[in-house]
């Protein structure tokens, strides 16, 4: 027996204690184990009852999610479900903490359930491109009914106890020490208050319609992906066979999954979320904050304020004008009321923040990190970084800048180790998103307190270096400017957005473009054209031509479409600018398919992408895979950029970026990174573990 699993004897109770830091997963040895303690507590006389709980913080949080991939070892987890379930003696589980997955399936297959409140049950496997592969399709809806475990399964909604007592999931809702909570239900099964039985017997009505309004559900919402479909297969096999026959048929489903790229993409994803905290800074003590500062009241001001008092903190905006703080404050109350309706927060807890507003930078006084969220250039930002310096000595301060150059900015501090980039994405309040940029002189008390403060309010912090747009807008730049040569070179915008959208972004380019406002990127072509080089085709003449006549988008009803209908149509003055362009240039159209459209768009990404990589400006590759899922809508079951440059392999790559050159040398250029992979073989994964 692994040490990670322990019986005991007290009287008649076998008890099995799982300790499998730090959340009980079940890897191969617990699996082992449990096996191993059933028997031997099967063979010890005197037990009568066996009682399963969780050492630490959960009972089991689903199976060993770093085994997916690798070769299978015995026993599998269904095997030890059905073990638990054959058992000749009751066998009963005590669930806390968490009791997810392939925990819920070790659960539903013991006779009889205890839950400590507190505790979440659920089926999370299609998040990660799996099914309940352990019984969990099999023996959930004999116990909570067919509607009501597709729901569960196809959602991987994580429910609380009283909720699975109303399923049925679990017999009896507790408080209490897990190892405490065993011996007292198993008195109660000796002594008959605790009913036990094989969830295999229980009868399944088939529910049919349940069936076909997943279906049709899923058809809708989920078109694009494999696993929550093979659930709904598995869950309408368990109503027409026998559980043995019904778990073959499971098994199969579940290898099905388990082969999928999406399976691959997904746990890179889970992974992504997590790997991102290990930063060299980690060990750093983060200073304490307990009261922040908003320095500018606009949409990011304001969505920031938004998001640092939804977190419970107390938040002073200030913002110069009286109007446009009033506007400002509007925005957070809106925000907020958002946040009611969505059921992000009480309607009380609204009531009760903590929000105070200033036109004097001097109500700052006190704050121990204040965030600039001002208008995007040098000068207005080093003005207001200063003043902020001697309004709140010794407090971090934080610049929301996208793209400008934070040592810069530093010289304007007398304290720059005090000075960090906390770069958040709109909708702050919503986007979980945070690039925390760290300067040359940013000391690591003050990045650890960037992270800290990211997880206080509920999102991903990435670790970037300084450079120009940082990972995120620095990558962008390169697949927009992709997509804006598309255009120019004839391929209409709307069929670009609808290749993107076929990957599997929400939008593509151009509908973001006109989500976000055409003047942010004039501004910032402006400003490169004197840096700009001169090799590069230029990509923006045709959006500077929607700018200069005054359409920046959707505020201003018009850019790459026309939005004064009920849906958008391509604004029909882009034709007569294109030809004007295009003459001018000596360009011959040429339409691209959808395929040649991504493989530009997925390309220039990468691209960039190694070359972030490659500069350090991002730790490691998966760094990049995480800001473009939390931050850019990158769809999560492709794992991020950097995940799909190993599926695509760096041979192939470089055979891609080659054949553009010829269309585009000087800014398709094989970076030396992908150039190396392809030659001596090694990919980005091979960089996660080294870094
Ligand atoms: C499944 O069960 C399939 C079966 O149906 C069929 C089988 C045949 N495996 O999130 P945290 C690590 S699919 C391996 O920061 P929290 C995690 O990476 C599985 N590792 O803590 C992290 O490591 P590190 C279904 C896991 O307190 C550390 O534990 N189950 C697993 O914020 C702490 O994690 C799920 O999808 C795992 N299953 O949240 C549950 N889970 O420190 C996924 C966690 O090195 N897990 N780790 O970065 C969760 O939702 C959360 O981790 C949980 C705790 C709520 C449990």
């Amino acid at each position: 027996m692994g040490e990670v699993v322990r019986t005991s004897v007290e009287g008649a109770i076998g008890l099995i204690a799982l300790d499998n830091p730090p959340v009980n997963a079940a890897g191969h040895d617990l699996r082992a184990g449990i096996v191993a303690a059933l028997d031997r507590l099967a063979d010890t006389p005197e037990v009568e009852v066996i009682a399963l709980y969780g050492e630490g913080r959960s009972f089991i949080a689903g199976a060993d999610i770093r085994e997916f991939g690798k070769p299978p070892r015995d026993p599998w987890l269904p095997e030890v479900c059905n073990r638990i379930e054959g058992c000749g003696k009751p066998v009963i589980s005590v669930l806390h903490g968490a009791a997810l997955g392939g925990g819920l399936e070790v659960a539903i297959a013991t006779h009889a359930r205890v839950a400590i409140r507190g505790v979440q049950l659920g089926f999370p496997e299609v998040t990660l491109g799996v099914l309940p592969g352990a019984g969990g399709t099999q023996r959930g809806p004999r116990l909570a009914g067919v509607a009501a475990a597709l729901d569960l399964i196809t959602t991987s909604r994580r429910i609380g106890a009283e909720e699975a007592l109303a399923l049925g999931l679990v017999d009896r809702v507790t408080g209490g020490d897990p190892r405490e909570v065993a011996l007292a239900a198993a008195r109660d099964v000796l002594d008959g208050r605790l009913a036990t039985r094989r969830t295999k017997d229980i009868h399944i009505d088939p529910d049919p319609d349940s069936i076909e309004r997943t279906r049709e559900t899923l058809a809708r919402t989920q078109a694009h992906l494999f696993s929550p479909h093979a659930c709904v297969d598995a869950v309408e096999l368990a109503a027409a066979l026998p559980l043995e026959a019904g778990l073959a048929r499971e098994r199969a489903l579940f290898q099905a999954c388990i082969d999928s790229p999406q399976r691959a993409g997904l746990i890179h994803a889970f992974f992504a979320e997590r790997a991102v905290a290990k930063i060299p800074e980690a060990t750093a003590q983060p200073r304490p904050v307990t009261r922040i500062g908003v320095v500018g009241a606009g949409t990011m001001g304001a969505g920031i304020a938004t998001a640092c008092l939804l977190a419970g903190f107390p938040v002073v905006l200030a913002e110069r004008s009286p109007e446009a703080l009033a506007r400002g404050e509007a925005t957070v109350a809106r925000n907020l009321d958002g946040a009611v309706t969505r059921g992000k927060m009480t309607a009380e807890a609204r009531d009760a923040v903590r929000l105070a507003t200033a036109t004097d930078m001097a109500a700052l006084g006190g704050c121990d990190l204040v965030i600039e969220a001002v208008f995007e250039e040098m000068a207005v930002k080093t003005a207001v970084l200063s003043e902020i310096a001697r309004i709140c000595p010794g407090a971090i301060i934080a610049t929301n800048t996208s793209y400008l150059d934070l040592n810069v900015m530093a010289e304007a501090l007398d304290a720059p180790a005090n000075f960090v980039g906390l770069h958040f994405f709109s909708p702050a309040h919503v986007m979980r998103l945070v690039e925390v940029v760290v300067a040359d002189g940013t000391a690591p008390e003050v990045v650890a307190t960037g992270f800290a403060l990211a997880r206080r309010l509920g999102k991903v912090a990435v670790r970037s270096g300084v450079c120009d747009g940082f990972i995120g807008n620095r990558i962008m730049s390169a697949y927009r400017r992709a997509a804006d040569i598309m255009a120019l070179d004839g391929t209409p915008i709307e069929a670009i957005d609808a290749a993107v959208r076929g990957y599997g972004f929400a939008m593509g380019p151009f509908e973001m473009g006109d989500l976000a406002g055409l003047d942010i990127g004039w501004a910032a072509r402006k400003r490169q054209a004197a840096t700009r080089d001169p090799a590069a085709r230029y990509h923006g003449a045709l959006a500077d031509r929607l700018c200069e006549a005054g359409w920046f988008g959707r505020k201003t009803g018009r850019g790459w479409y026309d939005h004064s209908g009920d849906t958008p149509v391509p604004n029909p003055d882009i034709p007569r600018f294109l030809k004007e362009i295009q003459e001018a240039e000596g360009l011959t159209p040429r339409l691209l398919r959808a395929d040649e459209i991504v493989a530009r768009y997925e390309t220039a990404m990468i691209m960039e992408a190694a070359r972030v990589v490659e500069e350090g400006i991002a730790l490691r590759p998966i760094d990049v895979d995480a800001v473009f899922l939390f931050g850019y809508g990158f769809p999560r079951w492709k794992g991020g950029p950097m995940h799909q440059a190993d599926v695509i392999g760096a041979g192939g790559l470089a055979a891609r970026i080659e054949r553009f050159a010829s269309e585009d040398p000087g800014f398709w250029r094989v970076p030396g990174i992908l150039r190396r992979m392809a030659r001596e073989g090694g990919s980005f994964s091979d960089l996660n573990r080294e870094r």
